[in-house]
Formats: structure tokens, sequence, C-alpha cells
């Protein structure tokens, strides 16, 4: 019986999995994945990332499969009601579920219907929202785990537990783990230390997504670090502290996953430049037998113009900056360390290299008023590089979250998760039920007249990624809408 608590052994497991191609059937207990659908509107040209392989569950998959365990992803992103999934899963006699931002309306229904159909059938959930109420997702859903953070180590011992394996240990000894016990007692473990050596995690497995069974896959998340050094307070992250994999195995996996004919990649690192010396060996090494094309997240301070040109010179498109708001006292209010100059100078450097930028901006902040909104319609008339505004929301797990929790303007919370399953991250938005206005300096008509008048204001180009098989590419319109019953 391994040591209670010690995940070493742990480690030298998953650290040892077959890639994905030899991954060999040993076990009897079936795993199936469900990837629950986003009403997340995504600018015209971008459709890609909702129909892309998603980093989270290929990894997962990845482990899965390689563990022994038979496997099916069920990829709903593209069927907005639960009551599709009756029937479909009875064959698995273990079912995890992602859940994000956005899920947890769908999330209920679904674990309701899975319970309905096998009550004894363990289910699991895990992902940022899971990570961020592991407890209340627990009180409010028939769901029996919660995995909190990185699920490759915490779900491989859940595996472990629920089959009874060589390895099996109690759900007291699983770190990250919340469970529910005979009894209907909820139970939160210590959170797990998260990995270190990014290097042991399991490269994407793509063969479990149905719909590009036997085809190309145009468009890959990819990644080489998790977390990020700032904490800024509307951002939520499910693994904060940063780490990062070796170059050497960055290489490797892209060489692997060159067989899928990817032309296009998006990093999903938080800040793609921390570490300037390590993005430099990662261009100069990657990019020797393979060229696509590629975005990336940064922060506004970091990016020199030696580095930006060499970035470009490897095929990078867009940058996308969190640049929130131009005001310093909102800005200090996020916690966000970053001043307007430096936005500006970011935006010139691109410029300066014909790289294009993008530039996140959030309104509706505490202290947001008629003085912080007009000099951020100010900016962006002069910068229409800024790409996209959205209203403030507050995510469960953030500072500011807990701070509407505590003054009241978030009264109910499981309301505030049914709201965030419906927000779009469009100018409509605000009317949708659940919208909290954080500010109370300015009314709900003074919001959306500010929307729209930035969203009119800033450009579509950066938009246009520079895949030539990409179909919307023609068209004009900015945003295409995503609803529930339908597909993009
Ligand atoms: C790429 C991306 C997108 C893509 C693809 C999303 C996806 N689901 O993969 C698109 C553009 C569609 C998107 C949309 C949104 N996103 Co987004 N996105 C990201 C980004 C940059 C990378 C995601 C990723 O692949 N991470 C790496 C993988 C390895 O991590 P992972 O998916 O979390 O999976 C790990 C664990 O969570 C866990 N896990 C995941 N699923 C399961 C299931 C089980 C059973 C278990 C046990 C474990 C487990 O194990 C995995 C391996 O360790 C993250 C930031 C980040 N770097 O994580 C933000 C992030 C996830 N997004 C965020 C948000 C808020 C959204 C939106 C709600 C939009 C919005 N209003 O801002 C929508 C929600 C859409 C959705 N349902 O996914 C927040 C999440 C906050 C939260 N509480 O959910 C993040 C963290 C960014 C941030 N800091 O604000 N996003
Ligand atoms: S907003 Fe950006 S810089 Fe701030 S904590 Fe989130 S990922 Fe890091």
């Amino acid at each position: 019986m391994p040591t209670v608590n010690n995940s070493s052994e742990t480690i030298r497991r998953v650290a040892a999995l077959p890639l994905p191609h030899s991954a060999k059937v040993s076990q009897q207990t079936p795993v199936g994945l469900i990837v629950p659908p986003s009403v997340f509107v995504v600018p015209r040209g971008w459709e890609w990332t909702h129909t892309a392989p998603f980093e989270g569950p290929s990894i997962l998959a990845a482990l899965i499969r390689g563990l022994g365990y038979p496997f099916r992803l069920f990829d709903q992103r593209d069927v907005f009601d639960a009551e599709l999934l009756r029937g479909s899963t009875l064959d698995y006699d273990i079912i995890g579920i992602s859940v994000w931002g956005d899920s947890f309306a769908y999330v209920r229904q679904a674990v309701a219907i899975l319970k309905e159909e096998r009550p004894n059938r363990p289910v699991i959930l895990g992902g940022p929202l899971a990570t961020a109420i592991p407890q209340l997702l627990l009180e409010t859903t028939q769901a029996d785990f919660v995995v909190a953070g990185e699920g490759e180590l915490t779900l491989t011992e859940l595996l472990d537990h629920l089959t009874s394996n060589e390895f099996a240990r109690p759900c007291e000894a699983i770190l990250g783990l919340s469970w529910r016990d005979n009894n209907g007692a909820i139970h939160t473990n210590p959170p797990r230390p998260q990995i270190t050596d990014l290097d042991i995690i399991p490269f994407q497995d793509f063969s479990v997504w149905d719909r590009f069974r036997g085809q190309e896959i145009p468009e890959l998340y990819l990644s080489y670090s998790r977390g990020c050094a700032c904490n800024c307070t509307f951002c939520f992250r499910a693994f904060p502290k940063l780490n990062y994999k070796s170059v050497e195995r960055v290489k490797q996996e892209i060489d692997y996953y060159s067989a899928t004919g990817f032309r296009m990649a998006w990093w999903n690192d938080l800040t793609f430049v921390t570490d300037r010396n390590y993005v430099h060996r990662l261009m100069n090494s990657i990019f020797e037998h393979h060229q696509f094309r590629w975005t990336a997240f940064s922060r506004v301070t970091g990016l020199d113009e030696e580095t930006l040109r060499l970035m470009q010179s490897k095929g990078l498109d867009i940058v996308l900056y969190g640049m929130e708001s131009v005001s310093k006292a909102v800005l200090e209010g996020y916690h966000k360390g970053i001043a307007k100059s430096a936005m500006v100078d970011t935006i010139q450097l691109h410029r300066q290299c014909g790289v294009k930028i993008g530039g996140l901006f959030i309104i509706g902040a505490p202290n947001d008023n008629h003085e912080s909104m007009a000099e951020l319609v100010d900016f962006c008339n002069e910068f229409q590089e800024v790409t996209r505004v959205k209203y403030l929301s507050a995510l469960p797990g953030t500072e500011f979250y807990r701070q509407c929790l505590s003054n009241g303007l978030i009264a109910d919370e499981i309301k505030h998760l049914e709201w965030l399953s419906l927000e779009q991250s469009v100018e409509e938005d605000i009317e949708q039920p659940g919208f909290v206005k954080f500010t109370p300096h300015l009314t709900k008509e003074e919001l959306r007249g500010i929307y729209r008048d930035i969203n009119f204001r800033i450009e579509v180009r950066p938009y246009d990624y520079s895949n030539g098989g990409n179909i919307y590419l023609a068209a004009a319109e900015k945003f295409i809408t995503r609803k529930p019953g339908g597909n993009v």
C-alpha cells in the first residue's frame, strides 16, 4: 500500500505512460469524459477555437488511455441540450466532466441525467470552475467527486481508488480531491501541490475527438507553461504558480503533433514572454523542422524588439494583451501592475515591427466612471488595435468574487453561476437575467452605450488570422453569435 499523501509513485507512473498511439487497453473499467458546450462568442475567423481539440481533455484522454482504461470522449461542444446525452454514456462505468466558467447550468443538468440513468456510477468533475468551487458543486449537483487544479495526478489516484487496483488508496489520502462519503457528508482534502516538472505530463491525444477522425486537424492548442507570476484580482487561474516544460519536451511534442497536419497554433500560456531566454531558446529550437502560424497571450511588460522580431520570423500571427483599462485607478484596483504608457509602447513596438496586436479591455469596474470611460474611448479612437471589450465579470475563485460576496453585490451564488452560464461576452449580456453592474457611477444604459461606442471604433483586422483556408475571412461581420440550440 503506498504511503498516504505521497505522490511520487503516481508521478513516476504518469511520467512513464506510453505515447497516445501506443496506448493499450489493460483495465476492465470503461471511462468517459464529457466536454460541455459554451455560449462564449468569438470574433469571426476564430470559430475554430470552439472546435479545435481542447488541451485539457486531450491530455486527460492520453492519461486515461495510457493507464489502460477503455475510453471515450463525449464532445458536446455543439450540443447545447444536456437531454441529448441520455442513453449515450451507459456503457461507461466512470464519467468525468470538464467544468469551465460557463458550464454550471449544463453540468448540473447533465449530472442529474447521468445519475437518473445509473445512480451508482461515479461522476467526477474537474477543470477551472470545479477548482474554484468544489464544495458548492458537490452541494448543488449530484456529482460524487471534484478534482481541483491539475487533473493528471489526482485523477490517476482517484481511478486507482474507484477500480481498487494495486495502487488504490482511500479518498482521504488523495490530495486535491473533494468527495462525498457514504453518509452524504462532503469532505475537501488538502490541495495538491502543482506539478513542477511539466515534462511528466502526457502528450495530447487527438485521436479521441470524433470530428477529426481520419482527417487533418488544422488548428491546435499548445502550451509550454502553466500558471502566471501575477495575481490580478479578477482573473482565475486553476494553476496559479508558474512552471515550464523543458524546451526539448516542447520540441518533441510539436514533432509528434505535426502528424495532424496543423497549420495554426494557439499557445495557451497565460503570459508567453516571462523568461526572455526561454522564449529565444524555444523559438530557435521548435521551428527547426516545422512551419506554422501561431498566436499568443502576453503582458505589455517584458517584450522587447529583438524578441518580437524573432517571434515574427518564426510564424507569429498576433499577440493578444490583457490591457483591461487605461485608467490608473482601475488598473491599480485590479492589481494589474501595468500602466497606460506600457500599452502605448507595446502598440508602437508592434507597429514598428509590423506584427498584429490585440488589446483586450474590460469595462464596468467598481471605480469606472464617466472620466475613465471617456479616457478609454479616446484611447480606442487613437489605437484601433484594441480588439475586444467585455463587461467585467466576477469569476468564482478570484479575489474580486470574494469581495462581491462580502459586499453583497453577489447575493446568490447559484444565480450567479446560472448567469455565468449565459454570458456570451457580447454587448447584449447586460440585458441577461443575473447581470451584475459593479460600478455605481454609470447606469446600465450608459455602460451599454460605452460598450457599443468602443466596439464601433476598434478594428476588424486582428481577427483575420492568416489561415488561407478559413472560410470566414471573406465576411465583414465581427462576431457570430453562438446560441444554445445552434452551432456557430
Ligand atoms: C484556450 C482557452 C479558451 C478556449 C478553449 C477553452 C477550453 N475549454 O479549453 C476558448 C476560447 C473557447 C475559451 C473560452 C472561455 N474561457 Co478560456 N481559456 C483558455 C486558456 C487560455 C487555456 C485553457 C487550457 O487549455 N489550459 C491548459 C489545460 C491543460 O488546462 P485545463 O483545460 O484547465 O485542464 C486541466 C485541469 O483544469 C483539469 N481538468 C480539466 N477538465 C477536467 C475534467 C476532469 C474530470 C478532471 C478530473 C480534471 C479536469 O485537468 C487538466 C489537466 O491538468 C485558459 C487559461 C489557461 N492557461 O488555462 C483560459 C480560461 C480557462 N478561460 C477562462 C474563461 C473565463 C473562459 C470563458 C468563460 C470566456 C470568458 N467569459 O472569459 C469561456 C468558457 C468556454 C469554455 N466552456 O471553455 C478562464 C477560466 C475561469 C473559470 N473559472 O472557468 C481561464 C482560466 C482564463 C482566465 N484566467 O480568465 N477559453
Ligand atoms: S490577468 Fe493576465 S497577468 Fe493578470 S493574473 Fe491573469 S493571466 Fe496573469
